[in-house]
């Protein structure tokens, strides 16, 4: 098996570590202590191409397929996991639309979600429907005389909520059928019935918004359902299979930094009259770390060329993005000890890679649950 990467993906890849240096880096701070979306990074994404990877270039993407998608998502992470979290959940918009979209919505969205600064979501997420996603309450019941989806619900936690243009929403258009029942139905920002709620203020990626969504009478014209009616779970399931493959590489970013800032601290830290990187139990931490990164990176890999070769992925998916996470908090937890009373405070980025590092373990799916998928898997 050959994992080379391309000429091609070699240039994406410096292309992204070039963008996260010169645009992601300076703002990092800024980002994490005032909480503001950053809109115009997240407009340079979409112009530099970052945002289109996976869409085809005749609906205004940049081609290319989910291994890139990788490169550029842990590059970003690398300098701030917020950046990096807004474009992996803004290209599951765009992958849901590409796979199941018609041609008129693929026209009518792709071009302004890949390279116009659009942003997109995807709110599956309930009050009493996290884990459990089949237990989603809100409802669309189609009025057969004005041809409209009658919107009503509550969707919590949905990354970018107040700041998309476009929402792919979850909701039962039969609600006798439970899971059955759930349909995916495009709504755009402006539509009236649609309200933003609570915007949560969390531990870490305080760039990436976090806010509830409201739908009272909300109506959109059926022409916006996406696939088929009932489909609804299997979309998803499926965006989720490859969303959880972009938590996996932004959870590697914030791994891979963090294994690189412990190594330059250990080499400058003199104490006891030398490096630090001189101490074996430390340079044990460094073994550990880098052992851990390679082993996230390589999951990664298979389960991306799994999904692009068009086999099943999901297991993989589960494995890398259990894998990853963890790793992301084993690694980041080990740098901040290494790191000592510096590492503690603001002017480091650790705490900062520490507490962005935890959400990976939680969203697009908890640890738990991946552990159901994979034992699913290797039971059945
Ligand atoms: N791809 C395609 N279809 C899938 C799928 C996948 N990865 N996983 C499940 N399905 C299908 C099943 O094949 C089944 O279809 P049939 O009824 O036709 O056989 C259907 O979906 C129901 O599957 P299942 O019975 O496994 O559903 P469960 O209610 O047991 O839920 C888990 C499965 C727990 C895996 C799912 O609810 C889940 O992923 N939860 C986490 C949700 C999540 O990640 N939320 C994060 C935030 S999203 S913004």
């Amino acid at each position: 098996m050959d994992f080379t990467l391309t000429e091609g993906q070699k240039m994406l890849q410096k292309t992204a570590a070039e963008f996260a240096e010169k645009y992601v880096e300076p703002r990092a701070e800024e980002i994490d202590r005032t909480g503001e979306f950053p809109r115009d990074i997240f407009e340079k994404m979409c112009q530099v191409g970052f945002a289109g990877i996976g869409t085809p270039e005749k609906y205004g993407g940049s081609g290319g397929i989910d291994i890139d998608k990788v490169l550029a998502v842990t590059e970003i992470a690398k300098k701030d996991a917020s950046c990096a979290a807004i474009l992996s959940i803004h290209t599951i918009f765009a992958s849901v639309l590409n796979k199941f979209g018609t041609e008129e919505q693929k026209q009518k969205y792709l071009p302004e979600t890949t390279n116009g600064g659009a942003l997109g979501a995807f709110a599956l997420t309930e009050p009493n429907a996290g884990s459990d996603a089949g237990n989603a309450k809100t409802t669309a019941i189609l009025d057969e005389k004005t041809g409209e989806y009658v919107i009503n619900g509550t969707k919590c936690f949905i990354s970018g909520g107040s700041q998309a243009k476009n929402l792919l929403i979850f909701a039962l258009t039969d609600p006798s059928r439970g899971t059955k029942g759930l349909s995916c139905i495009l709504v755009e920002k402006d539509t009236p019935g649609f309200s933003v709620g609570k915007i949560e203020e969390k531990m870490g990626i305080h760039g990436s918004e976090t806010a509830e969504l409201i739908f009272e009478d909300c109506r959109v014209p059926k022409e916006n359902l996406i696939g088929k009616e009932g489909q609804g779970f299997k979309i998803a399931m499926t965006a989720l299979d490859g969303a959880r493959i972009g938590v996996a590489a932004q959870a590697l970013g914030i791994a891979e930094r963090a294994l690189q800032e412990s190594i330059k601290y250990m080499k400058e830290r003199v104490q006891f009259g030398k490096p630090i990187a001189a101490l074996q139990g430390l340079q044990w931490y460094i073994s550990d770390m880098t052992v851990r990164v390679e082993c996230a990176r390589w999951m990664i890999f298979r389960a991306a060329w799994l999904k692009v070769s068009g086999q099943p992925y999901t297991k993989e998916a589960a494995i890398a993005k259990l894998n990853a996470s963890e790793t992301a908090t084993f690694v980041t937890n080990l740098a901040l000890q290494i790191h000592g009373g510096y590492g503690y405070m603001k002017d480091y980025p650790l705490e900062r890679m520490y507490r962005d590092a935890k959400i990976t373990e939680i969203y697009e799916g908890t640890s738990e649950i991946h552990k159901v998928v994979i034992s699913r898997a290797m039971l059945k």
